[in-house]
């Protein structure tokens, strides 16, 4: 799909009836939207006289009767300046720059001023009735959508207003709405991401739309209870000039999620912050914009129903969250594209996160290798160090896997070379690994000097031949500065670019066969701002608004310059899809090299990104506070569709302790991607370089990782599937329960994960929601719930849960995962207070590219019911014998010692720990791939 312009709408029915402006004549509707007009218009309660919003309201829906009479529009007679906005928190932004308005300035404007506000609330604001926008001028409804004609007869403050704009809305799907809103009658840009779209069309959908005809508006509501997921009227008017784009909603409620790339809480804070989506790399800072673009949230409603709202727009662009009305609500300000607007209905966090990742894209299948322990670090400075530190984790029998390389290994930082003499013995390192089972990744970066001798260095000569570099605005390749010095920028939006980058990297593989590629600096970022000869000054370079970046004056800060020229469109537009492009093409090269699944972990990213790889949360430092972040750091990316997510453990920047290491090796090997990663200079914290004691704190919790990831796999696999979210937070799980819970969260539906984040504790304060939950070390279950606990976490351990009713697959842990998957099968089944737990088991060979496709797996299902579990084999294509034995059983909250065991039909001597009411049966070696049946 490289390169190709995003499909357009594909499906639009014959329509039923052609309306110009309907009536006010559907009741209940009306005194609906008269409460919420009244609302808004005057923040209280009362109901204002109904002539005063007639002009406003009309009304569609799915298969509704609307009328279609002709009416003419009474004029809103509204006393001007509207400006008596009692409460700071109705105050919506009218002069997003920050800086240079005065009263004379902003009132130009239309809007009101006032110095005398609380801090974040703006001093120039729109009047409650801001009648400088969009009127609806016509509209057609459809069996599957309608659509309208917008216009405007003013000008709003930025060049290049569209006039005219067109609303369509789809009806998509019963669980998702698109409403885009564009120019007509010139094409703009729009991402170029391949949506997986169905056939499918709403047959009975949970919502409805209206629209606000004379200050343009569009609602939309969940039909059964009414609760708005979209509301654009009493909010930031429309505004759609050529580089400023504007719309705004009110929230169901403040629990709102998402919205990435970003420092934050889990639940973001919509107490006057800005959100700032434009690729950069930057490490971690709070509220700042980050290395990837994710225009998606999540918002929870009074009845705890979720619901899910994606902006399909690249450009840089700031969301505004402010309280609202009682709740909030939220402004876009995007610099360019369109709005292409897709709504989810949910109802629950989980399904709302399914039906987004179903839209852009499921996520790759990570091989079985890759859920092992990673280690890395930027510096060893010679194949001679990196070896010492391979052997010394393996003398210390650390559960490992895969060991990695930072810029250092590279000869000059040129990618797809590595130093013949520091790093001579590279080549016979990888054999080692391979040989031991293991793998190797490398870092590749975008930058490919463009000043080596001609003739010397392939990837810039070819890529020159190939003409696959990012051209500057006069068409030459534009100059950046990154490691190697001077440097080109490839497009990989050119879909040349792939077979180029195959080629480089086939001739590496060659040499060094490494087993995945870890794609850093790719926002992109440069050394130099723009290019070594700067940025034009086009509106391109210096559009009229800028969101709030970092270095706020300027696009081009640390990465190239908007004007310059990809195949698709201008960096302006295509900028924040650098990371995903580098992703897919380096996924392809992968593929074709390996001929098995493989492992991209790009620091930039985009929707759409977790089908072409994996992401880490970036550099870093070695802190408690870092440790922290690292939790709704991981679980927003569940929420964005990139799953395979780690922080670096320990600490990226800066040195870390023995006691901050423990800790975050414990939460880290709950990532589900868990790389050990440190910075040049910084003391050594693989787990080998510790003292014993610390040695063996951290290789218990990777036994325990190590243990669980039969379990870990299976959830992956129904993430590849199905987009269901492999960690969670409870409020998924439990919705209308700890909504702002971001210390503790879960895998899959079963296992809480309870860490310490803080210096010095001994016990952890975690909250445990109504439910049954056990002790995962000695099966003891906990006696308190629905609320917080206090749990002894001495720093050999990091309290996990198993939530009462599941069954979870697990194998003895081992050196490494080739090492796992040769054992035996157990499971650990905890009970539901009513004697039941289901749960299942995917396994294939853990590499082949076509496991899932082809159906080369076995799934089993595990339920029980009336002491009797049973299982049913889905699919029995994978049957290595010696994997697909079952070994043991352990059953948590079995009260009382049973008479009698049998496992299919056969009577085996249990043991049973009576003190924690668990039952154990071993030695059973019996094969997974025929049906169980355990009685007791
Ligand atoms: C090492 O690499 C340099 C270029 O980077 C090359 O000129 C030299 O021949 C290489 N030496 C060996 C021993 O391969
Ligand atoms: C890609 O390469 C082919 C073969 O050299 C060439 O014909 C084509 O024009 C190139 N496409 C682009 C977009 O540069
Ligand atoms: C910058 O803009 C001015 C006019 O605004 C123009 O005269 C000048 O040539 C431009 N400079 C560059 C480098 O584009
Ligand atoms: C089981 O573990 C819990 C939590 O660590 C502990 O409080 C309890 O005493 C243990 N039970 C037994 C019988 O060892
Ligand atoms: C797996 O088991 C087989 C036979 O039991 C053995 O030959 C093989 O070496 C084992 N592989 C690993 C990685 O342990
Ligand atoms: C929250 C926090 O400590 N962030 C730090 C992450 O690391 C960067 C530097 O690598 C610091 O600038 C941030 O302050």
């Amino acid at each position: 799909m490289g390169g190709k312009e995003d499909e357009m709408l594909v499906f639009l029915p014959k329509p039923r009836r052609r309306l110009r402006l309907t009536s006010w004549g559907l009741a209940m509707d009306v005194v609906l939207l008269t409460l919420t007009f009244s609302l808004f218009a005057l923040g209280t309660f009362s109901i204002i006289n109904p002539t005063q919003f007639q002009n406003f309201l009309s009304y569609f829906h799915c298969g509704s009767k609307s009328s279609s009479q002709n009416t003419t529009l009474p004029n809103l007679h509204v006393g001007a300046p509207q400006c008596d906005v009692t409460f700071d928190s109705d105050r919506f932004d009218c002069w997003p720059e920050g800086k240079g308005a005065v009263q004379q300035t902003c009132e130009a404007r239309g809007c009101c001023w006032d110095t005398n506000v609380g801090q974040g609330v703006p001093t120039c604001f729109y009047p409650r009735i801001f009648n400088n926008s969009y009127r609806v001028a016509s509209f057609q409804e459809f069996t599957h959508g309608m659509e309208a004609v917008l216009q405007r007869s003013t000008q709003s403050p930025y060049p290049g207003d569209v006039m005219e704009l067109k609303l369509e809305v789809t009806y998509e799907t019963n669980e998702r709405l698109r409403f885009k809103i564009f120019d007509p009658n010139n094409k703009r840009y729009e991402v170029p991401i391949d949506l997986q779209k169905g056939k499918e069309m709403a047959s009975n959908p949970d919502y409805k739309v209206s629209l606000s005809m004379e200050q343009f508006a569009i609602t939309i509501r969940r039909t059964s209870t009414g609760d708005i997921m979209f509301d654009s009227s009493g909010v930031s008017p429309l505004i759609f000039a050529d580089q400023y784009i504007q719309i705004g909603t009110q929230l169901a409620t403040s629990n709102v999620y998402g919205l990435g790339e970003h420092r934050s809480s889990l639940k973001l804070d919509t107490d006057w912050t800005k959100i700032t989506f434009w690729a950069r790399d930057q490490a971690p800072i709070l509220d700042e914009n980050l290395y990837g673009s994710h225009p998606f949230f999540m918002n929870l409603d009074g009845k705890n129903n979720a619901h899910g709202v994606f902006l399909l727009n690249s450009n840089a662009m700031e969301v505004d969250l402010q309280p609202s009305y009682g709740s909030s609500a939220l402004t876009y300000r995007s610099i360019g594209g369109i709005l292409d607007f897709y709504v989810f209905l949910g109802p629950t966090p989980d399904a709302v996160v399914r039906q987004y990742v179903n839209l852009i894209g499921k996520p790759f299948f990570p091989p079985f290798w890759s859920f092992g322990f990673h280690l890395c670090k930027y510096g060893y400075m010679s194949s001679t160090e990196v070896k010492k530190v391979i052997d010394r984790n393996r003398a210390a029998n650390i559960p490992y896997d895969v060991q990695w390389n930072d810029i250092d290994y590279m000869a000059s930082h040129l990618d797809w070379t590595y130093d013949n003499t520091t790093y001579a013995g590279l080549p016979a390192i990888v054999e080692d690994l391979h040989q031991h089972d293991q793998k190797y990744v490398i870092i590749v970066d975008p930058g490919i000097s463009s000043v080596e001798s001609p003739g010397t260095y392939p990837p810039y000569d070819e890529g020159v031949k190939d003409d696959i570099f990012v051209k500057a605005h006069d068409g030459s390749n534009l100059q950046g500065k990154v490691w190697p010095g001077q440097t080109v920028f490839p497009d990989f939006l050119n879909p040349n670019a792939t077979d180029w980058w195959y080629r480089q990297a086939k001739r590496y593989h060659d040499v060094v066969p490494f087993d995945g590629l870890w794609t850093d600096m790719n926002e992109p970022s440069n050394f130099v701002d723009g290019s070594i000869s700067g940025c034009t000054n086009s509106s391109l370079d210096n559009p009229p608004f800028i969101p709030p970046v970092i270095d706020g004056s300027s696009l081009f800060s640390r990465t190239l310059c908007p004007s310059a020229q990809q195949y698709v469109s201008s960096h302006y537009n295509v900028h924040s899809l650098y990371g995903f492009s580098e992703a897919r093409a380096s996924m392809g090269v992968l593929n074709q090299l390996k001929s098995e699944r493989s492992i991209v972990i790009s620091r930039s990213t985009f929707p759409s990104s977790g089908r072409y790889g994996g992401h880490w949360l970036g550099d870093n430092r070695s802190g408690w506070k870092d440790l922290y972040y690292s939790i709704p750091g991981i679980i927003n990316f569940q929420m964005f569709g990139i799953p395979f997510v780690g922080a670096d453990i320990c600490g990226f920047g800066g040195g870390t302790t023995p006691e901050l290491c423990t800790r975050w090796m414990q939460v880290g090997a709950f990532y589900p991607f868990m790389r050990n990663h440190d910075a040049l200079g910084q003391k050594d914290q693989d787990p080998g370089s510790f003292d014993l004691v610390t040695q063996g704190y951290m290789r218990s919790v990777l036994q325990t990782r190590y243990h669980l990831l039969p379990y870990l796999y299976s959830l992956f696999f129904r993430n590849h599937i199905q987009g269901t979210p492999v960690v969670r937070p409870l409020f998924f799980q439990y919705p209308g329960e700890a909504s702002e819970v971001d210390k503790q969260f879960l895998w899959g539906t079963s296992l809480l994960i309870s860490p310490v984040l803080e210096e010095g504790a001994t016990f952890v304060s975690a909250y445990f929601p109504s439910d049954v939950w056990y002790d995962f070390y000695n099966g003891s279950r906990l006696s308190t719930v629905g609320e917080s606990v206090r749990l002894d976490a001495p720093l050999s351990k990091i309290n996990l849960h198993v939530r009462g009713g599941s069954v979870l697959p697990t194998k003895p842990a081992s050196l490494t995962t080739a090492a796992l998957r040769n054992q035996s099968f157990s499971l650990l089944v905890a009970l539901a207070d009513d004697g039941s737990a289901e749960g299942e088991v995917y396994w294939d060979d853990g590499k082949s590219l076509d496991s899932v496709e082809k159906e080369k797996y076995s799934s089993v299902s595990f339920s029980v019911a009336g002491k009797i579990l049973e299982s049913i084999v889905f699919v029995d294509n994978y049957d290595v014998g010696s994997e697909m034995q079952l070994d043991g059983i352990t059953i948590f909250g079995v009260g009382k010692m049973p008479q009698q065991v049998m496992v299919n039909n056969v009577a085996v001597i249990p043991h049973y720990d009576g003190k924690n009411h668990v039952l154990k049966l071993s030695g059973l070696s019996v094969n997974l791939l025929q049906p169980l049946k355990v009685t007791w």
